[in-house]
């Protein structure tokens, strides 16, 4: 049984012809060749009472551009089971896939209650604590070894980090042509404090040999065919990401057992790659004398086009490339879209912003689609690979709707697109600026 949302019909509308859904939606009519949008006065008003304000900015938004306002949403089914907020959104619930919207992920270290959920089997009902055993093995080691919980909490040192964990798909939904999967909007992405031991100290006991060039991982969960002998996903990372310190074996997450869904009771841990390399319900790492090749981890998976593509066209094994630091990009967690302010009031805007395993730079808001940009406040992160704070003060000329689109940029100068970025198949790494509906009333 899936269960996908509403929204999803209007942004494949607007995803498949956004000229004609304009149209449709408020009567707009636009160039289909510069897709610049001008709103004629019928159009205009039609969207000023959905919007409850007209668009200040109207000459500068573009066509078929859904307005951030429409893009709400919320399923309160399921959540409170699985320990999760009501005003998480779930996409699917076989298995649980369950996103966050931008205003729950407010706080710096992202609480369980508000933190994302993907799975791609079925989560394991009974973990063993007292037999729960961890082992790496694999082509590239001297020797096969084996701890227990209680050997990783007691005979390694403890590190703590905060990390983002983004799904490779985040942004999923905005593709055109649309890409299948869990259509993952923005929320698909948290930071939360991980407890653990350095994946490097334990390959120190297993010995690592020269040939060694990636690791794999190995959980428990059941893989939706209901086969045990099944793996329902095995990625890994290459050596260079394994050995850094802030990848970790974890045993807590916000200074507490990880909870079951999201991997109790070990989780590898690697910060600024797809959260897919981040394995859960973790039993065994293999060392492997060349790029692992675990399900997930070939075909298509994880992977896009090394040289950009025109949208829709099938690109060969060959020319793809696995994915592995994620883009820059950021997030407006406050206010919620759709805020509505009185003449005058001025809005202190914040978020967070990341990029993979650099860190932002630099960080400006825009509240007339992109066209002028100010220069919001950034702060360093609490630890490497942690997200970043941002806020931003911005006055609003007068009464109407307006969106405030945030944009970060990272320490080697790239910066987030303001549409949806090099389309692949599957719809991977969607780091366009966020945005946010504001009216002033
Ligand atoms: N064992 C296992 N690990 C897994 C997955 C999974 O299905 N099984 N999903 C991966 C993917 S695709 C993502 S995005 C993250 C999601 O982590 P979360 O559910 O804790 O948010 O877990 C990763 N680790
Ligand atoms: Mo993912």
């Amino acid at each position: 049984m899936e269960k996908t949302r509403t929204l999803f019909d209007l942004q494949r509308l607007y995803a498949t012809d956004p000229i004609e859904a304009d149209r449709l939606v408020f009567g707009r009519e636009s160039d289909p060749v510069t897709r610049r949008g001008f709103l004629r006065n019928a159009g205009l008003s039609a969207m000023a009472v959905v919007l409850g304000g007209s668009v200040v900015f109207a000459k500068d938004m573009p066509a078929g551009l859904i307005p951030a306002l429409l893009l709400e949403g919320g399923d309160e089914d399921l959540l409170a089971k699985l320990g999760k907020d009501k005003g998480l959104i779930v996409l699917n619930d076989k298995p649980f896939n369950i996103e966050t919207p931008a205003h729950l992920l407010d706080d710096d270290v992202t609480p369980e209650t508000r933190m994302f959920l993907r799975n791609n089997g079925l989560i394991p009902t009974a973990v063993d604590v007292n037999t729960w055993t961890l082992t790496i093995d694999g082509e590239a080691v001297e020797r096969k070894v084996s701890f227990s919980l209680k050997d990783l909490k007691t005979k390694f040192s403890h590190h703590t980090y905060r990390l983002v964990l983004e799904c490779g798909g985040n942004g999923r939904a905005e593709f055109d042509p649309p890409a299948e999967g869990n259509q993952w909007t923005v929320g698909a992405v948290q930071c939360a404090e991980w407890t653990g031991v350095r994946l490097r100290d334990l390959l120190e006991k297993a010995g690592v040999k020269k040939n060694a060039v990636y690791i794999g991982y190995y959980g428990t969960d059941t893989h939706l065919s209901g086969d045990q002998d099944k793996v329902v996903i095995s990625r890994g990372v290459p050596m260079g990401k394994a050995l850094e310190d802030e990848t970790l074996i974890a045993f807590a997450m916000n200074g507490k057992d990880i909870p079951l869904a999201h991997g109790f009771p070990l989780r590898l841990v690697a910060g600024g790659w797809p959260a897919s390399v981040s394995g859960k319900w973790l039993k065994r790492i293999a060392v492997r004398d060349k790029v692992h090749d675990g399900p997930k981890m070939t075909g298509d998976s994880y992977k896009v086009p090394i040289e950009p593509v025109e949208p829709g066209t099938e690109v060969p094994e060959e020319k793809l490339r696995i994915i592995e630091s994620m883009p820059v990009k950021s997030l407006i967690t406050y206010p919620k879209s759709g805020a509505s302010l009185v003449p005058g009031q001025k809005l202190n805007v914040r978020g967070h912003a990341w990029a993979g395993d650099l860190a932002v730079k630099e960080m400006h808001v825009s509240i007339d689609f992109g066209t002028t940009w100010l220069k919001a406040s950034l702060l360093p992160p609490h630890n490497r690979l942690a997200w970043q704070r941002w806020s931003a003060e911005l006055t609003f000329p007068k009464n109407g709707y307006y969106e405030v689109w945030a944009r970060a940029t990272d320490s080697e100068g790239h910066s987030q697109p303001m549409v949806v970025p090099g389309w692949n198949a599957k719809g991977y790494l969607n780091n366009a600026c966020h945005r946010i509906a504001v009216r002033v009333k």
